[in-house]
């Protein structure tokens, strides 16, 4: 198959991109526009052509239950722990499978195709971890999904908390996660964080930490972290999620901090509607906006993603799998319209996330690599937020996924 008539970021000119079997074997620059002439090619019309979307952070587990058996009225972080956790007790594996398929189809839609899920490993049984687990193997033909052991209710602070973290790695996790701010101390947010360090390193997995997701400004596990990180020369595997509470530091301690976040080389996922949505809760005016620093860390040479988090879940009633959506509020939300950051913003859902997920060769528009590719809807990342733009042919293993049709507009004047 070849994919005439493309643009690729960062390049001027068109290009034909040929694909064979699942990988991508020639990117050949055009001299003028083609007429497509075999029906099995694709016409990227001059549009983009961009590696998959990527959603490096959600709660599959969780997702499509807003309401169930209640539904948040406070709209805080913990009064979404205690809906889920009424919920989680209904839980069984065929309703966490068929509600993880049902928003990976959603996602799938906007064109993702690499997910990293957060799954509660707080429950004695291990339901949820379990279901996933078979998820990951039955979707493989349309995302590649990594499973983090998310300790929702902590890890020092819930019952066997460290030998649920340890059996849900033994059954295939590919990450180990953290709550270090809902740990019941300070002291036990910091022993949670060696521990599941610890883990990690002893077993291979990632790391994807819940860190600081609290308005609190003395909520300092962060640091933790990234030393932890330093010190055993982990940053590239290690990402801390949220860090909102990095919005209320003061800039004394944030340029002291920012100093070990780059000598560390960890990365960093914002989930910016989410978060918009469940901080500032106990402020009244001035309100916080309860976002980690995005334009900061990226402006200093780090490494940031945007991610959905939820799906119509007890934190969060909207979502639709449109990462899109996420880019174009967290570009607002961060103060990050300015021209340059529009001219790349597509960074902050790909190459960024790629980044994130440690996809490394698995990823990317270059020969060699896997023929998994988007066609979108615009010729440059500014036009496509700003069109509020869509990715319309999603490829994988060499082979069309998905198609979306635009919606028509018809004017008789
Ligand atoms: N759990 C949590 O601790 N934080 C979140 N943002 C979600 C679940 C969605
Ligand atoms: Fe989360």
């Amino acid at each position: 198959m070849n994919i005439i008539n493309a643009r690729l970021r960062g390049k001027s000119g068109l290009f034909c991109i040929r694909l064979e079997g699942d990988r991508i074997a020639a990117i050949e620059p055009q001299a003028s526009v083609l007429a497509l002439s075999n029906p099995e090619d694709l016409d990227a019309s001059q549009n983009l052509v961009v590696a998959p979307f990527i959603e490096p952070h959600i709660h599959l587990d969780a997702a499509l239950t807003a309401g169930e058996p209640r539904w948040n009225m406070s709209g805080t972080l913990f009064e979404g722990i205690e809906c889920w956790g009424e919920r989680k007790a209904l839980t069984t594996h065929d309703d966490i499978k068929a509600r993880a398929r049902k928003a990976l189809d959603m996602l799938v839609d906007h064109g993702i195709q690499h997910v990293r899920t957060h799954v509660d490993v707080t429950d004695p049984a291990l339901t949820a971890l379990k279901a996933m687990v078979e998820v990951r193997d039955e979707v493989r033909q349309l995302v590649d999904l990594q499973i983090v052991a998310f300790p929702q209710e902590g890890i020092e602070s819930f019952a066997n908390g460290r030998a649920l973290m340890t059996e849900a790695v033994a059954i295939g996790a590919d990450v180990v996660g953290g709550i270090p701010h809902f740990e019941n101390t300070r002291d036990q947010g910091v022993s949670s964080v060696k521990f599941l360090m610890d883990l990690a390193e002893r077993s291979g997995c990632l790391v994807d930490v819940h860190c600081d997701e609290t308005d609190d400004p003395q909520s300092r596990f962060l640091e933790v972290l990234a030393e932890e990180a330093r010190v055993r020369g982990m940053g590239a595997r290690v990402t801390a999620s949220h860090t909102v509470a990095m919005g209320s530091y003061d800039n004394a301690y944030c340029y002291k901090l920012f100093r070990l976040l780059k000598l560390s080389g960890i990365n960093f996922v914002s989930c910016p509607t989410e978060s918009i949505h469940l901080q500032g809760r106990f402020d009244s005016f001035p309100k916080r906006r309860g976002v980690t620093r995005v334009a900061e860390l990226d402006r200093a040479g780090m490494n940031v993603c945007f991610g959905q988090d939820s799906i119509v879940d007890p934190w969060y009633p909207l979502g639709n799998g449109n990462i899109l959506r996420i880019l174009e509020a967290g570009l607002h939300i961060c103060h990050m319209l300015g021209y340059e950051d529009l001219q790349r913003c597509l960074d902050l859902i790909t190459d960024n996330s790629a980044r994130t997920l440690n996809l490394g060769e698995r990823y990317g528009i270059e020969v060699g690599r896997p023929a998994n590719l988007l066609l979108l809807s615009a010729p440059d990342d500014y036009e496509m937020v700003r069109s509020q733009g869509h990715a319309l042919v999603s490829v994988r293993h060499g082979k069309v996924l998905m198609r979306r049709t635009p919606a028509r507009v018809e004017r008789s004047a």
